[in-house]
């Protein structure tokens, strides 16, 4: 177990790494990054949800099929973060 002090510095520590810029940010080639912005996150997640239908050549139909589907929403969780 870890004393009070040294869990609040376990604590900080952690989130300061949740918070820190991810190395790709600004990378527009990441996986599932479907509006650009080098992060995979919840913006993405509804960019596909609101594509959901047939979408041929749409940024969000991330698998290049013919279909904006849960496939795709699954690409952008499976890329999450
Ligand atoms: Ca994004
Ligand atoms: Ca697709």
């Amino acid at each position: 177990m870890l004393g009070y002090p040294q869990a609040v510095e376990h604590i900080q520590g952690f989130e300061e790494n949740n918070l820190s810029t991810p190395d790709d940010c600004g990378d527009p080639t990441v996986p599932g990054d479907v509006n650009g912005d080098g992060i995979v996150n919840v913006s993405d997640l509804f960019a596909v949800m609101d594509a959901l239908d047939p979408c041929d050549g749409c940024s969000d139909n991330l698998n290049s099929d013919e279909i904006v589907d849960v496939v795709d929403l699954l690409e952008v969780v499976g890329n999450w973060g």
